[in-house]
């Protein structure tokens, strides 16, 4: 699969560009249902807000799941996928590693927010632009089921100062004032296509009102040059499991 131009001017001026159809649809719904199985597995009700989204009436649904890499065969065949590392190495021009990755399940009818922030004020790494996130959209994602939002540009400038969202344990986003909603973009994306952002990009989703889940799968990638100030590149998958990482390569070629 090749970008084509419009989608690299388009990843340079906005710091953001969707892929449609780089996964199959047959293996997103198996991928989808394998995170719906492994979160249930793993859902907690007394769990704080981190793992788990409660509705007002107090049902709950899970939020997310780390390190689905590290706890699947099937997810990390599936995340190291030949035409997704390469749709990144065009975008950034040296072959990604996969440092971490997550799947935010946000369930229907109370699936939560995600503040405004950059990948980079959490992964603090170095050079910003060889870090990228590669987000699969494992369902149909549009305004209603909580779609990524973008401020276009923001990634040409600095890392804004991220404090910690009021009444929350683990979301980091800056001041309202530093975000310019004039030029927020939504990213529509359906089931297998993939939204691509540089670590600089301001993003966020709103709570998912609809009878559909939206799950997506942000897979965070860097290149061999990459440091970071704290943990993120020390914690890769390529540097604490490299066997583990070198196998789940092995498999797909
Ligand atoms: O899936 C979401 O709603 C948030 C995703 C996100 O912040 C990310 O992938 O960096």
């Amino acid at each position: 699969m090749k970008l084509s131009p419009e989608n690299h001017e388009e990843f340079r001026t906005h710091g953001w560009t969707v892929i449609e159809k780089v996964f199959p649809v047959h293996e997103v719904d198996s991928v989808g249902q394998l995170a719906l199985k492994l979160c249930e597995a793993e859902l907690k009700p007394d769990e704080s807000n981190y793992a788990v989204d409660r509705s007002e009436d107090g049902r709950i649904a899970p939020r997310k799941l780390d390190q689905g890499f590290l706890k699947n065969a099937k997810l990390r065949r599936f995340v190291m996928a030949h035409q997704l590392r390469s749709l990144i190495e065009q975008l950034i021009g040296n072959s990604p590693m996969l440092f971490f990755d997550q799947i935010h399940m946000k369930p229907p009818q109370f699936g939560s927010a995600k503040p405004y922030h950059q990948d980079n004020a959490y992964f603090l790494c170095h050079p910003d632009d060889q870090v990228i996130t590669a987000w699969i959209a494992l369902d149909d994602v549009d305004e209603a089921n909580g779609c990524l939002r973008y401020i276009d540009g923001s990634h040409l400038g600095p890392i804004l100062n991220h404090q910690l969202a009021q009444g929350s344990t683990h979301h980091l986003q800056p001041m309202a004032e530093q975000i310019d909603l004039n030029r927020e973009r939504l990213a529509l994306v359906k089931k297998g296509g993939v939204v691509f952002h540089h670590s600089k990009a301001l993003h966020t989703s709103h709570r998912n009102n609809s009878e559909r889940w939206r799950r997506g799968y942000a897979t965070h990638w860097a290149t061999a040059n990459v440091t970071s100030k704290n943990h993120w590149i020390t914690n890769a998958y390529y540097n604490r499991h490299p066997d583990l990482y070198q196998a789940a390569i092995d498999t797909i070629q």
